[in-house]
């Protein structure tokens, strides 16, 4: 069976991660402008002004995309760019960009396949209520889908609501701006996904009634859990930990309710959302329930049972110097279960598990449960590259780690699993969501430090010429 005819290769970025342009043509902050500013006085990691300055190297960009073979390019639209205030006015100049881009890419065959939200809110917005810690963001949210849906409705088939819910609850100042008296209180990062879940159900509902043949999905960060030991009580807590970390968010999407074991465990705690009359009835409104799924995979995960008398761990660590093991504590859950690190697997520096075989088992698993087509649209190996003296970048361990995932989803494919597209992450380096610009995941290099932006000059990495080799043969030539 293999790669079927259409399938949609490609690769995906994020507007915050590689437009720059942050304050020019009417733009004005999103929380990722403040909380990367804030990362670059405390880490030196870059800022998001100038990222990889896409705002001004598109044409380029999407040449190079062509010129790898793309079939899709994912990436998401910055609310602040054509609203600024969040609501009222609209940027036309910031509309005029996202205009040019995506015919742009319908010129040169590309698919665009869109995420209204990717972890950028108006500051305005921010300032105004607190973000999405306010039930106030959800009608604002509607305001900006609208805005986005009406004006690209005959160009746009693919629409992702909202980036990586999960990824949001687990590392939120990371994701979003919390204020410092709301930080040690963990029931408001259900509270923020339950507002998303209200998001995403009104979103859902209006594409789905607006645009005529219109696929919607969320880009759900995901990881699959597998048990430390076969020894019962692990495999439980592996179940556990799938129901909080992954579930709670499908069930939703493709249910149109909250899993039920994750919730009660979350009621238990003190840790669930409040909701309003209403709020239920929505998200299992028939209009509300997704198309398909986009992952986003990067790594598995391991679990282990955990004992009444251990101490809570709300969430794990980020490992912030990219050194191996340099990672503060796993998130643990006293009688439910304990994240723990696998012993069978290699890791990444910055600690993920590298894992192409979880792409298989992944696919498959949520296809047998869901019965809904899914998509690639991040994964990828994060990396220190080297630029050599004649400027090029000899990525083969990156090769390696996209040709075994490549392989992964073929042989879920050929076991009847229905996959539309895969998109890594990512098409060019950019600024990473934890780790300023050194960890790259680009086909193509940006020239440039987490100091100093030179040009951003784009260089083809090694991995660049292979991917274009692998598309041109729909996924046959991958050595
Ligand atoms: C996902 C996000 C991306 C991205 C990627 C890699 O969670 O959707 O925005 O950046 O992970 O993560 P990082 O940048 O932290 O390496």
């Amino acid at each position: 069976m293999s790669f079927p005819e259409g399938f949609l290769w490609g690769a995906s970025t994020s507007a915050y991660q590689v437009e720059g342009a942050a304050y020019e043509d009417g733009k004005k902050a999103s929380q990722q402008d403040i909380i990367n500013k804030d990362s670059y006085e405390k880490f030196g990691f870059a800022t998001a002004e100038v990222a990889s300055d896409m705002y001004h190297h598109y044409k380029e960009d999407v040449a190079l995309m062509k010129e790898m073979g793309f079939k899709a390019y994912r990436f998401s639209i910055a609310w602040s760019r054509v609203l600024p205030d969040g609501v009222g006015e609209v940027n036309e100049k910031g509309m005029q960009f996202y205009k040019d881009l995506i015919d742009e890419l319908v010129k040169n065959d590309i698919e665009p396949i869109i995420t209204l939200y990717h972890y950028d809110l108006p500051w305005a917005l921010c300032e105004k209520y607190n973000g999405w810690l306010d039930r106030q963001v959800v009608d604002d949210f509607m305001v900006f889908t609208k805005l986005i849906v009406d004006e690209f409705k005959d160009k746009i088939k693919y629409w992702t609501v909202i980036n990586e819910q999960s990824i949001i609850v687990q590392y939120w100042t990371q994701k979003c701006y919390i204020p410092e008296e709301v930080l040690s209180d963990n029931q408001k990062r259900y509270q923020i996904n339950h507002h998303m879940n209200l998001a995403n159900a009104l979103a859902t509902i209006y594409i789905h009634e607006n645009v005529p043949g219109a696929m919607v999905g969320a880009a759900l960060g995901y990881s699959p859990i597998y048990p430390l030991t076969s020894n019962s009580l692990d495999v439980m807590a592996m179940q556990n930990a799938q129901a909080l970390r992954n579930d709670y968010y499908t069930d939703v999407y493709f249910k149109g309710y909250y899993n039920k074991a994750a919730h009660i465990y979350l009621e238990q705690h003190g840790l669930a959302p409040i909701m309003e009359e209403g709020d239920l009835e929505l998200i299992a409104d028939p209009r509300a329930i997704h198309d398909f799924l986009a992952l986003n995979n990067y790594a598995s995960e391991c679990a282990k049972w955990c004992g009444e008398d251990e101490k809570e761990i709300a969430w794990s660590g980020v490992n912030r110097s990219g050194k191996k093991g340099d990672i503060s504590g796993f998130e643990t859950h006293p009688g439910f279960y304990e994240m723990c690190k696998n012993p069978k697997l290699d890791t990444t520096d910055w600690d993920w598990a590298i894992d192409p075989q979880g792409m298989e088992y992944m696919l498959r698993d949520l296809y047998n449960r869901y019965n809904k087509p899914l998509m690639i649209t991040e994964n990828g190996l994060g990396a220190y590259d080297i630029l050599t003296e004649d400027r090029k970048v000899h990525d083969e361990y990156r090769i390696d780690f996209l040709k075994k995932n490549i392989q992964a989803v073929e042989r879920a494919i050929d076991k009847g699993v229905e996959v539309l597209a895969y998109c890594p992450w990512s098409y060019c380096d950019l600024l990473s969501t934890s780790n300023g610009v050194k960890k790259r995941y680009g086909f193509v290099y940006i020239d440039r430090t987490d100091d100093d932006p030179k040009q951003c000059e784009r260089i083809r990495k090694d991995s660049f010429y292979w991917y274009q080799k692998c598309i041109q043969s729909n996924g046959k030539e991958l050595d």
